[in-house]
């Protein structure tokens, strides 16, 4: 039984090794760029704070010649990062919740992180946040491949929607 296992175990990793030869050799030379290799950032700040809520904007901009994700954050400044939209509620109110799907970038476009708008909530800042402070934020792409890049804090009064998490949860889960 032994025997046999091995012998089939080593037969399957030799497929999955001519498999992945296979793919490599015809996969076109634009699949081997990573979202993160064609994804920058322009402008990019974070609205300074003490503690409690915050978020960093700017200009994604995609250069690839196909659409790209950005799929979660990170930042030492806040223990919890959430990707936001800002949308207006059933009581005409405009309220701020997670985005479905994360941030699209489109093939040779850009996407917009602004104040009332899409923007990369800190949901929970654990280190102050003063102006003139550079903050490092890493963006994970639906390819897995991540992107750092740095944002320096700015005073800023607006950006105060209200957040309702609750929201997206209205419109149902097909799962
Ligand atoms: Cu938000």
């Amino acid at each position: 039984m032994r025997t046999r296992t091995t012998s089939l175990l080593a037969l399957a990793a030799a497929a999955a090794i001519a498999l992945s030869g296979c793919a490599a050799s015809a996969a076109p030379e634009a699949a081997t760029q990573t979202a993160a290799d064609v994804v920058t950032i322009d402008d990019s700040w974070v609205k300074s704070a003490d503690s409690g809520m915050s978020a960093a904007f700017g200009e994604l901009k995609n250069s690839g010649t196909e659409d790209v994700t950005v799929v979660s954050a990170e930042t030492p400044a806040s223990s919890m990062i959430e990707l936001h939209e800002t949308v207006e509620n059933d009581s005409g109110e405009m309220v701020m919740q997670p985005k479905d799907g994360g941030f699209v970038i489109p093939a040779g476009g850009s996407f917009m992180l602004e104040p009332g708008g899409n923007h990369i909530m800190l949901m929970d800042v654990v280190t102050p946040v003063k102006a003139g402070d550079t903050v490092t934020f890493t963006l994970t792409f639906s390819d897995g491949s991540t992107m750092d890049f740095a944002a320096p804090a700015k005073d800023y009064s607006g950006a105060n929607e209200s957040y309702e998490p609750d929201a997206s949860m209205d419109m149902g889960d097909g799962e």
